[in-house]
């Protein structure tokens, strides 16, 4: 699959570097290197996505979730007036080549189950793109342990790099390994996959560092720490917040400030499988939330809910209706495991690398101008359906925000690792699309959005094995980090 990708990206390049962009690559393209293949599902009575963006000469697989049977078959005919293109009607589990998609020349075309036909979907089919970016990645200085983010300070070129075993290491101008860690809490922290050290963010100011930390319990917490020539410095400490975990996975770990100045935070919905305690939809917990705090003391306060927090008092607005026992400091919910997110350092918008359950993996969009309030869905829908492990009865929630983008765990993926919106200039093919990966497979890869819509994926051809995150420094330039130590910067191949 890695093989089959690049040798199509390459082919693809090589293509319009000798002049051949236009209808004619197309054609080559469909006719020469395998395209990246696809795949659409039927769940509950859906095609699940209902909508595709392929590229000429892609490939499509249809896999039945669902207890019916089901198939696709394109709603327009061919001159011989057979349909474009069909799979074969399958059972529930089942797998089948969509055969004649590869053929199809750009445009539009609808599709739906022969059996079912009020099931229904598109396929749109468009150009490869001109100039897909090539990249290579370059190792940073310095051995890292089990590295899971990076931040850098807002003065500066140093580059930090959290250390999941308690430790936050400097890369002195983004070149120089320092051997004496910023901060060690490496006997305070607990040790399973999802624990420990996790993240890291400096206060817009820069006088200010917070992290986010496991104990050895299990249970999550934020503290504040001042931040003075090159460290945090240890006798500042201060606890800003605290959540009891009641099982060792799904403890979010991301810290960062957003555009507005406050602090958000992602916390899962507190582990296991399946949500079992119902946390993700429950308004008086904080797992299975994004956060957004202002998280300086405020007399005996250690943090405060900024009013125009969806379910803050706010004095201002005395008719603002708050459901009863709902958390100030919740931002959005219906998160299982919101590892890692990210603003658009242009734009503001927010981007949420959802981790799924068995399914799917999300990426979830909010723009820029979002008053909060999102429910992302979980536990009642995982991806873009109904999550078969709901509470008993349960259905959709009002005003479910859907993922921008899903995708399932064919072809070895398992865990979506979100990364950034590329705002740099190195790879300027790259600019605005958001870079993300999947922990078991590596694969770097983007998805453009446009309208609140977006693209399918489009792979960079490269691979970082167990990777754990990305970074971001202040040239909007992107860095891949694996756990097993190394932290790489994404630069263009030539
Ligand atoms: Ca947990
Ligand atoms: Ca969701």
């Amino acid at each position: 699959m890695v093989a089959t990708r690049a040798g199509s990206v390459l082919l693809v390049g090589s293509l319009v570097g000798v002049g051949l962009a236009g209808p004619s690559s197309a054609t080559a393209s469909s006719s020469g290197a395998a395209g990246v293949e696809h795949r659409v599902a039927t769940a509950s009575s859906q095609f699940v996505p209902p909508n595709l963006t392929l590229v000429a000469g892609d490939t499509l697989t249809h896999t039945n979730l669902d207890v019916l049977e089901h198939n696709v078959v394109s709603e327009d005919q061919g001159p011989d007036g057979s349909p474009l293109f069909e799979s074969a009607i399958i059972g529930a589990g089942d797998s089948a080549p969509v055969e004649g998609v590869e053929q199809l020349e750009p445009g539009v075309y609808p599709f739906t189950c022969v059996i079912h036909p009020a099931m229904s979907g598109e396929v749109e089919v468009v150009e490869p793109p001109a100039d897909v970016p090539q990249v290579l990645l370059a190792p940073v200085p310095g051995a890292f342990q089990l590295p899971v983010a990076m931040a850098q300070h807002p003065e500066g070129d140093d580059l930090y790099i959290v250390e999941k075993t308690g430790t936050i290491r400097a890369v002195r101008d983004g070149l120089l390994f320092d051997p004496v860690p910023v901060l060690d809490i490496s006997d305070e922290v607990s040790g399973d996959l999802e624990q420990g050290l996790l993240g890291l963010a400096f206060s817009p100011d820069g006088d200010l560092a917070y992290i986010n930390f496991t104990d050895t319990a299990g249970d999550t917490h934020v503290v504040e720490f001042e931040f003075d020539d090159g460290v945090l410095v240890p006798e500042s400490r201060r606890e800003v917040l605290s959540v009891e975990q009641p099982f060792t996975n799904h403890n979010g770990g991301t810290l960062t400030f957003g555009p507005d100045g406050y602090l958000y935070m992602g916390l899962g919905d507190g582990g296991s499988g399946g949500d079992p305690e119902y946390n993700g939809q429950s308004l008086d917990t904080r797992l299975g939330k994004m956060l957004r705090i202002d998280p300086r003391a405020s007399g005996d306060d250690p943090f405060t809910a900024p009013p125009s927090n969806p379910f803050a008092p706010d004095p201002d607005d005395p008719e603002k209706v708050i459901p009863p026992g709902a958390l100030a400091e919740i931002w959005a919910y219906g998160l299982r495991n919101p590892w890692k997110f990210s603003f658009d350092a242009e734009t503001d918008d927010l981007w949420i690398a959802d981790v799924g359950q068995g399914d799917w993996e999300e990426i979830n969009f909010r723009g820029a101008g979002s008053t909060g309030g999102e429910n992302y869905g979980w536990n009642h829908m995982e991806g873009l359906t109904l999550y078969p492990g709901r509470p008993e009865g349960a259905v959709e929630p009002e005003g479910h925000v859907p993922p921008i983008h899903v995708y399932d765990h064919e072809g070895g993926s398992c865990s979506v690792t979100g990364g950034y919106v590329y705002r740099g200039e190195a790879i300027p093919s790259l600019q605005g699309a958001y870079v993300f990966s999947d922990w078991c497979d590596g694969r770097l890869r983007y998805i453009r959005q446009e309208n609140g819509q977006a693209s399918g994926e489009t792979e960079l051809g490269v691979t970082v094995p167990s990777i754990s995150a990305f970074g971001e420094d202040h040239d909007g330039e992107l860095y891949a980090i694996s756990l097993g130590g190394t932290v790489f910067k994404i630069l263009p191949l030539a």
